[in-house]
Formats: C-alpha cells, sequence, structure tokens
C-alpha cells in the first residue's frame, strides 16, 4: 500500500500513527506528496489533493483520515482503534467528533499563517483563535472522560494530534489553565508513534 502524506498535516499524522501503532510499517510505504502546488503530480494521483490519501493493494484509493484509519486498523481482523460495542460506540463518535471540530479549525488557522502576510485574514484568525480557546476549555472538562484514558482509541488520536499542532502554530497556547490536559497529553505525545511523527515548527 501507499499513504501519501505531508509532514505537517495532522490527519496525514493520525494515518502514519495507526501504520507505526498496528506495526504495518513493512506493507504501507509513507509517500510525502506535494499538495498546494499548482499543477502537482500529486493531482493525478489524488484529484482533491488533500493528503493523507491511501492507495490499497488492490489499488483503490481512500480519502479522509478516519476512513483510512478504520481501514488500516481493521486489516489483522483485531481493530482496537475504533470502538464498536454497542455502549461505547456514540460515545466514541461523540467525542471523537468534538475532537474533529477543534482540529477543523486549528487548520483553518494554520492554513491562514502560512499564507503570504498581506493575504492573512485578521478576523479569520481571531475566529479561530477564539473557538481554539473554547475548545480546550471543553476539553478540560470531557478529559476525565473514561473513554479518553485506557486503550488508544480514534477520539484520543484525534485530540492528540489536534493539541500537537502547536509547533505549527505559535500563538495556540492550549495549556496553560488546562492542567488536566497537559496531564493526559503527556504520556500519548511521548509515544514512538508520536515522536517519530512531529509536525515541523512553523517559522
Ligand atoms: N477531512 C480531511 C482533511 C484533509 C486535509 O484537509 N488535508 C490538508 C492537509 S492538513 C491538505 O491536504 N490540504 C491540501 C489542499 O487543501 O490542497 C481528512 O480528515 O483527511
Amino acid at each position: 500500500m501507499k499513504l501519501y502524506i505531508t509532514p505537517a498535516s495532522p490527519y496525514a499524522r493520525m494515518a502514519r500513527i495507526v501504520v507505526i501503532e498496528k506495526g504495518l510499517e513493512s506493507r504501507v510505504e509513507i509517500i510525502a506528496a506535494q499538495t498546494r502546488l499548482a499543477d502537482s503530480p500529486y493531482y493525478k494521483v489524488n484529484p482533491s489533493g488533500r493528503v493523507p490519501y491511501l492507495i490499497r493493494d488492490d489499488g483503490v484509493g481512500l480519502e479522509e483520515s478516519a476512513v483510512i484509519c478504520a481501514y488500516l486498523d481493521q486489516l489483522d481482523g483485531k481493530p482496537i482503534f475504533d470502538l464498536l460495542t454497542a455502549e461505547q460506540e456514540w460515545e466514541g463518535r461523540r467525542l471523537e467528533g468534538l475532537a474533529r471540530s477543534m482540529l477543523d479549525g486549528l487548520t483553518v488557522w494554520g492554513r491562514e499563517i502560512t499564507r503570504p502576510k498581506n493575504e492573512q485574514s485578521p478576523t479569520v484568525i481571531r475566529h479561530e483563535a477564539d473557538r481554539s480557546k473554547r475548545m480546550a476549555d471543553l476539553w478540560e472538562r470531557e478529559i476525565d472522560h473514561a473513554l479518553m484514558h485506557g486503550s488508544l482509541n480514534m477520539a484520543q488520536l484525534t485530540l492528540a494530534c489536534t493539541l500537537g499542532f502547536e509547533p505549527r502554530l505559535p500563538d495556540f497556547h492550549w495549556r496553560p489553565g488546562h492542567p488536566k490536559l497537559c496531564d493526559w497529553f503527556r504520556p500519548i505525545a511521548a509515544r514512538p508513534s508520536f515522536v517519530a511523527t512531529m509536525p515541523p515548527q512553523h517559522h
């Protein structure tokens, strides 16, 4: 299989972490795609131009981080990231949705600050910075949920890649006032799969 990524993408990072956590490194070739470039050769591989994108062994391509993670997770017949038991499923999805909502805002913010200065919108930046503060407050409360502890699942993976987007956003300060979130993040960020996939610092 081939997994197209960019080193800074938190969505691609989720798929890369599942590859490592599931021991699939020898089966999945990681390829850096050239995104956001006029006429990039990558658009012939994936017309949307987004990462992550997984080309399965049968040649079929999959888009969307959650779909790709679920596919990689079930390859060995023992999915661990997706919470599929009836009593956990909706809580798992609810928490994953909350984390993804925060991440979607951060990536809009991140895109804004990588544009040329004269194209950046202070209104968009303020809107996303404010949203991230509200969501960090929300997560300081939700982090006590039982599903946010124990074996790594999609909700935890999504939130960890959200908080772990900080090197890309110099003004994203989620730690002050959120001690429980700090304690939660520390051991997850230290996992080899997270260390190996850290996004590069924004300059
Ligand atoms: N909903 C998608 C989002 C993927 C996404 O937005 N990827 C960004 C990188 S963080 C991208 O490839 N951007 C390139 C572009 O917009 O052309 C997912 O979860 O996989």
